[in-house]
């Protein structure tokens, strides 16, 4: 339909164009609706009813309460917080204010971390935003709230069929006040792989402007030279830098000597000098011991200027006293999460440190009773995600041994289902810990513990122990992913590859060592517009141009799903997963002010092609879609 605009336009048939023709005549992009929304809408909801939700178990949509909006009263009004400090006195001034405060600031990480660690990433986005404006008005004094970034921007595309950066949009409208923080994964961006240096900054600059404040940067091997240009690139927007290293091993333990007190400090001084304004410990399994808590803060308060932001997860069940114990040796910002969406694989509960803290004057100074009202919101809400809950119910110490990731735990349990290894989960676990030791005892956070995760499931598939490989090695084809983190493209682990291993895994290629953003040729922006123009047939943002080129595939995936079922993130979740049931009725709004009503009347048998007509009607009026029966 583009061209047909185009060559039927006067200035077209007139000759009287030029290279901003296109730009500058809006009326090309208005383009004959091929299937109206309604219908495309119905299709979504008759195929996912019919043949249910791809990856969970299908079965009849269950009946759940309305999630509990809080019922305190809140104002119109949202109370000045930490966004107006920033962007009133810019980065040097919000370090300046956090500095000076006694009690201990926290960051809310339910709508990141938070999911991404306890129901696999799944959390969409109109969950979000409808209790998006009580949080902010709730919980003002907030250091920030985590709700982008890491798995959430791929997840996003990939499973919800939702564009992450209407997701920050949205949100930045209803929560004006609180500093919006992201997960950035160095030059992996928030990928699995080292994107070119041009990908980074043009990421950097586009999330800042589209609302993060606070880019929380790490390199998966702890290696600074990955860090260097997302640092850069943050400094540059004017955004808050938290340049983080990754907390493995354990300082406790004289027997784990890689990843002792010397080596975090060296890390500390070293991205304090490349320009961080805040240092971030990230213990992404939830190694750090009370005890080592202390000893680290201490030791890295001497050490460092800035402030100080801890995260942990709580998978052992130790994660409060390891806060109690850094926020009494002076740490100056801790993450947590709205407690029905806390522990286990998740942050520790910000509802029970509140508690914790009583007595001492580092007490944050938080509404307690507004905590506990989001508890019922989310504690209704997850009900919904209950299918993407790792099954793990108690507090898990096997983590001490294993490592993993809280973020990872879930979604590995996802893809060991996958390959159909879920009944080996335990085996997994195991060879998780083995792979580590056999990788040299490497960092493990995304993406160098989704290649350990990889590698474990090809040797538990394969039943390979660590011999095999080393002496069959030559002859295997291992998981692209392990031979990328061999030929150095992940970066260069502290202390070097085995070399033994590497030789066997590459074959005949040769490693890099210097930064993989020096050899990548930058990405042509303009050439992907181009591109994603004739495919689309629509005006492309500089947003989509970076979906594509960072996932090319997952993009054109999530798009040719947008044209068949129209933008289904606007359906409530249980229909979104589930369907509806024969008599329901539901309401969707489609834009504000415009709500849809579906009634879902029958469904008919299945005619010899496989094919059912569902029978629904919309806004009263009766509406039939074909729906091929997979089953
Ligand atoms: C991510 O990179 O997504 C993580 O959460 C790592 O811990
Ligand atoms: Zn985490």
């Amino acid at each position: 339909p583009f061209l047909e605009n185009v060559v039927k336009h006067e200035k077209f048939l007139t000759g009287k164009y030029n290279t901003s023709f296109i730009d500058q005549t809006p009326e090309l992009f208005l383009f004959p609706k091929r299937k109206d929304r309604g219908t495309k809408m119905l299709t979504y909801i008759g195929n996912v009813t019919v043949n249910g939700f791809p990856g969970i178990e299908k079965k009849k949509r269950p009946v759940f309460e309305t999630p509990r909006v809080p019922k305190l009263n809140y104002t119109n009004n949202y109370q000045e917080g930490t966004k107006q400090i920033l962007d009133k006195y810019g980065p040097e001034g919000l370090v300046n204010w956090v500095k000076e405060q006694k009690e201990v600031l926290l960051t809310d990480t339910t709508f990141r971390d938070a999911h991404q660690s306890l129901l696999a990433t799944r959390v969409r986005t109109n969950d979000i935003k409808h209790i998006a404006e009580p949080t902010a008005k709730l919980l003002p004094e907030m250091f920030s709230f985590e709700m982008w970034g890491g798995a959430t921007f791929d997840v996003a595309y990939r499973f919800l069929k939702e564009d992450p950066w209407e997701r920050l949009l949205t949100l930045r409208e209803k929560m004006p006040n609180v500093l919006f923080q992201m997960l950035l994964r160095g030059s992996n961006a928030v990928g699995y792989k080292n994107y070119p240096d041009n990908v980074i900054r043009e990421f950097v600059e586009k999330s800042a402007q589209a609302g993060i404040d606070v880019f929380r940067i790490f390199d998966s091997l702890n290696w600074l030279k990955g860090m260097e240009v997302a640092i850069d690139a943050v400094r540059q927007s004017g955004k808050i830098a938290e340049a983080a290293i990754c907390y493995t091993g354990d300082i406790s333990d004289p027997a784990k000597t890689k990843y002792n007190l010397t080596y975090y400090k060296n890390l500390a001084k070293e991205l304090e000098n490349q320009g961080a304004h805040i240092l971030g410990i990230k213990d992404m399994a939830g190694l750090l011991k009370p005890q080592a808590a202390y000893q680290l803060i201490s030791e890295l308060k001497d050490t460092v200027n800035i402030p100080i932001h801890l995260h942990t997860h709580d998978t052992s069940g130790n994660g409060i006293f390891t806060y109690a114990k850094a926020i009494e040796a002076g740490v100056d910002i801790v993450d947590v999460a709205i407690s029905s969406m806390a522990g286990l694989t998740s942050q520790p509960s910000a509802n029970s440190l509140y508690y914790a803290l009583e007595g001492t004057d580092r007490k944050p100074n938080i509404n307690v009773q507004a905590l506990e009202q989001l508890a019922y919101y989310w504690e209704d809400v997850r009900k919904y995600y209950k299918e993407f809950e790792s099954g793990m119910i108690a507090p898990h110490s096997e983590v001490y041994q294993h490592e993993m990731p809280g973020g990872q735990y879930s979604n590995l349990q996802q893809q060991a289902k996958g390959v159909g290894l879920g009944e080996k989960w335990d085996d997994v676990k195991e060879m998780y810990s083995r792979v580590n030791q056999m990788f040299g005892d490497i960092v493990k956070v995304t993406p160098s513990s989704k290649v350990v995760g990889d590698m474990a499931l090809y040797m538990v598939q394969n039943q390979l122990t660590e011999e095999d490989v080393i002496n069959k090695g030559l002859t295997l084809d291992f998981p692209d992913s392990v031979v990328e983190l061999f030929e150095g493209y992940l970066g260069q682990p502290y202390g070097g590859f085995p070399k033994e291993l590497q030789k066997v895994i590459l074959k005949n290629k040769q490693p890099i060592t210097v930064r993989p953003g020096e050899l990548l040729e930058g990405v042509d922006f303009d050439a992907i517009k181009e591109k994603l123009f004739n495919d689309l047939g629509r005006q492309v943002t500089m947003f989509d141009t970076l979906a594509y080129a960072l996932y090319p595939k997952v993009y054109m995936d999530y798009i040719k799903t947008v044209e068949q079922f129209g933008d289904i993130s606007v359906l409530d979740t249980p229909t979104f997963l589930f369907g509806m049931r024969l008599g329901e009725e539901i309401e969707v709004e489609i834009e504000t002010g415009k709500t849809l009503i579906v009634k879902l009347v029958s469904i008919g048998q299945p005619q010899a092609d496989g094919n059912r007509v569902v029978y629904f009607e919309l806004n009263g009026q009766p509406r039939e879609v074909v729906i091929k029966d997979e089953s």
